[in-house]
């Protein structure tokens, strides 16, 4: 395929890295974006991670859709377009076009234009009968889709591995909405979420033995001292991941090792010996809360597929 013939450029804004830390770290308590976790170290890292024996989510997830395919394609119905938010490693979203009765188009939204070009490659080699349609854009806003040569009976938007959780709820409701405006009128989404359950185990998935999502928060200081020219001392935080029982919701913190000061372009700023950054959060649902910010957004759960531990889920959403 020629990447430059078909890739549609919607011109989103590049993040202002250097804006949202400065922003981050004068807020209490200081927080950091968990969006800059994903350079190329980072993409690494993630990708260790979902091989961990503890965390469950990507291994239940690509079982479920596997498990379901025949019922997912029932359900969503024959020529959909598939729509994909970010360009994720291609495992998830091979199963869905494999499963789906006759797939017209396949489209990756991703606001990196260097993540999109290093997907499409991949794409085109593996979706061979299905029309690849990358698009550079920022899927938190609605995004017009382009028109595939042979024409889609409906969109079906695919937002899995839980992602939507790294949102705020406030940002999760902004999110919903766009896709609500994208999908169309005949459109679905086809969402994975992971489901509320015992604090050990939450807690185990995000504090793995091995280290990597350690080493993965405590990338994001590297990328921030290599992009930005913070001097951030990798050897002065460490990673805890705890799970904060009420929001529902695994909270990741970076917490400073002793009383210390970090200069980001030309500002300083004060740590404390034990103070906590915030750097993520990953929400996990129960089926009446994603349902009632389904309702918020205009959407409705028309289907849903849990694994039998209901430890995650996928679920079907159209316009209410
Ligand atoms: C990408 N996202 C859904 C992951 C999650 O589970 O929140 C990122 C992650 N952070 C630590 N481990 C995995």
């Amino acid at each position: 395929m020629n990447a430059a013939l078909k890739l549609t450029d919607l011109h989103p804004s590049p993040d202002d890295i250097t804006g949202d830390v400065l922003a981050g770290l004068a807020s209490v308590p200081k927080r950091l974006p968990s969006k800059y976790f994903y350079d190329k170290r980072g993409s690494q890292l993630f990708e260790q991670i979902t091989h961990q024996p503890e965390y469950y989510l990507t291994r239940i997830e690509l079982a479920l859709l596997e498990a379901s395919g025949a019922e997912i394609a029932d359900a969503v119905g024959p020529r959909a377009h598939v729509v994909e938010y970010g360009s994720g490693s291609g495992r998830k979203t091979r199963i869905l076009l494999d499963a789906l009765d006759d797939p017209v188009a396949y489209t990756p939204i991703e606001i990196s234009r260097s993540a999109l070009l290093a997907s499409v490659e991949r794409l085109d080699r593996e979706f061979g009968d299905v029309e690849v349609l990358p698009v550079l854009a920022d899927f938190t806003q609605p995004v017009p889709l382009p028109a595939p040569a042979r024409q889609a009976e409906h969109a079906l938007v695919f937002f899995p591995g839980s992602t939507l959780g790294n949102f705020t709820n406030p940002e999760a409701l902004r999110l919903l909405r766009a896709m609500h405006q994208t999908m169309g009128d005949r459109g679905g989404a086809l969402l994975g979420i992971d489901l509320q359950k015992s604090p050990e185990i939450l807690e185990a998935a995000y504090n793995d033995v091995a280290g990597v999502t350690s080493e993965f928060t405590l990338n994001l200081l590297a990328r921030l001292n290599r992009d930005i020219g913070s001097d951030f001392d990798l050897d002065g935080f460490i990673h805890r991941a705890h799970y904060a029982a009420g929001p529902g919701c695994i909270e990741t913190w970076l917490v400073s090792q002793k009383s210390q000061t970090v200069q980001v372009h030309g500002s300083s700023f004060d740590f404390a010996d034990g103070e906590a950054m915030q750097v993520e959060y990953s929400h996990k649902y129960t089926d009446a809360g994603f349902a009632a910010m389904a309702a918020e957004a205009g959407l409705k759960v028309v289907r849903g597929w849990n694994d039998a531990k209901d430890w995650f889920g996928l679920r079907l959403l159209q316009r209410a």
